[in-house]
């Protein structure tokens, strides 16, 4: 779960406390000259229907009795640094998001500070102790709801969404409470008839990618129930890096390519090991004159298989005009975060994450063959191209998978057998009685994994759920590729 915890009146409440004189009083923080707006007024001065951004001579109008006062930038940002301090006194996971507000995320808390809602009344009550201020704090699975959710009983209040009601909360949620929809997009939203975030079910993806761009997809995964963002910490601003400068300076596609295809695989299993994700990659280009530039993305989802970080790579690449020949190439990834962090929640199965989750699952094989058996064994087959005079390598290799899904029956097993003689790899396979199926298969490293990839996808009909690969030894006996009972 969560935690969106905001300030109440923020920089207002500040000046109220240091000052008793404006306590209980509608006071708004302003500048002085005829065209200050208000950076934001007391809960006094808002039953008037004052308000953030509010020109002062309005607020003036709706409150003659208004007082205002000059803000003071350094004071307030010294006591957003002491909330911040006081809110990472309970998790590492903090994530500043603006001078009054912070993300926490509750995951590994709740045997020191109980459950969530426990933990969000620990730190209101923290906050007040320690800085005489209230807060508001949202309670959710993921990022945007805990936001929605703090502000929905301010001042001074929590508000939970638990994962249950999420469904319905997004179901009814109006749509001009969804961050980053803007008046254009309402306009649109008028026109399509979406006047929560559950409308936006009505549309498929495509449509919506169409008619909102980059948005459409963001819409579509927060109307169910899927935000990537995650709480992200200084560390996760971290990043994780290789470079190569080459042995003779390059300037053609399939070279770079090359180059970028094994930074790729180098940083993506540094990124695996730690057991991270990433969002963002980015490459650099040092060119035979010493310049260089760097391009990087953010992606839309967070990844950490090879090839996913190879597809970004490239397509930074593919933009750049060479005008000169390149010496280095390096590749980054950052935006880091935990594998494991519970953010993503799916009401609905979504099919865009399949074959992402399908290569992470080939790449978790072949880190583990490579631990196994030395950082060279096994190469994506595009870069498996023998220098001169070398001979090609092509070590044996066994695994053991486990494969789930709809997989029982003579014809999964046949079609194995085929795919596996086809690879040139021996071994067996057989059904569990768990309903899922084992095979074992041994071969040069390029077969065995091509039979990986193929146990991901199975014959057609088949329907193949997760694929558990280990490196193991082959039984004796195993000349051939049997079927087994
Ligand atoms: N702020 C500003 N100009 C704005 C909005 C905000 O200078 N247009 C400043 C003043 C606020 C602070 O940022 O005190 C925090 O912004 P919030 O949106 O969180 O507003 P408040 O904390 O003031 O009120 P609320 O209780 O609604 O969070
Ligand atoms: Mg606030």
């Amino acid at each position: 779960m969560i935690l969106h915890i905001d300030m109440d009146a923020f920089f207002a409440a500040i000046e109220q406390r240091d000052n008793p004189k404006l306590r209980n009083k509608p006071i708004i923080v302003a500048g002085n000259s005829k065209r200050s707006v208000v950076s934001t007024a007391s809960y006094e001065a808002r039953q008037f229907g004052i308000h953030s951004a509010m020109p002062v001579f309005q607020a003036k109008q709706k409150c003659p009795q208004v007082i205002i006062v000059p803000g003071n930038r350094h004071k307030y940002a010294a006591e957003s640094k002491r909330i911040m301090e006081v809110i990472s006194g309970f998790s590492p996971l903090v994530e500043q998001a603006s001078i009054d507000e912070a993300y926490v995320d509750v995951k590994g808390c709740e045997k020191l500070f109980g459950p969530p809602e426990a933990m969000a009344e620990k730190i209101r009550g923290a906050i007040f102790n320690k800085i005489f201020l209230t807060c508001s704090i949202g309670i959710a699975p993921v990022k945007f709801l805990a936001k929605i959710a703090s502000d929905m009983d301010k001042p001074n209040g929590i508000t939970l969404i638990p994962k249950h009601k999420m469904e319905a909360f997004i179901a009814d949620l109006p749509i001009e409470k969804v961050p980053g929809i803007g008046k254009q997009a309402m306009k649109k939203m008028a026109v399509l008839q979406i006047l929560t975030l559950g409308d936006i079910n009505k549309y498929d993806i495509t449509l919506l990618n169409k008619k909102f761009g980059k948005m459409g997809t963001r819409l579509y995964q927060l109307a169910h129930g899927i935000d990537e963002n995650r709480v992200e910490t200084q560390y996760s601003r971290k990043s994780i890096s290789s470079e190569t400068t080459l042995s003779r300076d390059i300037s053609d596609y399939k070279s770079a390519s090359n180059v970028l295809l094994a930074l790729s695989q180098r940083v993506g299993r540094d990124l695996r090991k730690k057991k991270m994700i990433c969002r963002n990659v980015s490459i650099k280009i040092k060119f035979s004159d010493f310049t260089q530039i760097t391009r990087s993305k953010k992606n839309d989802s967070w990844i950490c298989s090879s090839a996913a970080i190879f597809n970004e790579a490239l397509s930074l690449y593919k933009k750049v005009i060479l005008k000169k020949k390149i010496r280095l190439l390096g590749l980054g990834v950052s935006h880091l975060s935990d594998q494991n962090t519970p953010v993503q929640m799916e009401l609905l199965w979504h099919p865009e994450g399949k074959a992402k989750k399908q290569w992470e699952s080939v790449d978790m094989a072949v880190d583990s063959i490579e631990e196994k058996f030395g950082s060279n064994m096994v190469k994506k087959a595009s870069l498996n191209i023998p220098k001169q005079g070398e001979k090609k390598m092509s070590p044996i290799t066994c695994m053991k998978v486990i494969i789930k899904g709809r997989v029982q029956g003579v014809f999964f097993r046949v079609e194995t057998q085929k795919a596996a003689r086809g690879f040139n790899l021996t071994g067996y396979v057989k059904n569990c009685p768990n309903g899922s199926v084992e095979a074992v298969f041994q071969g040069d490293e390029a077969g065995v994994k091509k039979m990986l990839e193929w146990c991901h996808t199975g014959p057609p009909v088949a329907r193949v759920d997760h694929v558990l690969p280990e490196s193991t030894k082959l039984p004796q006996g195993c000349d051939t590729f049997d079927i087994r009972y």
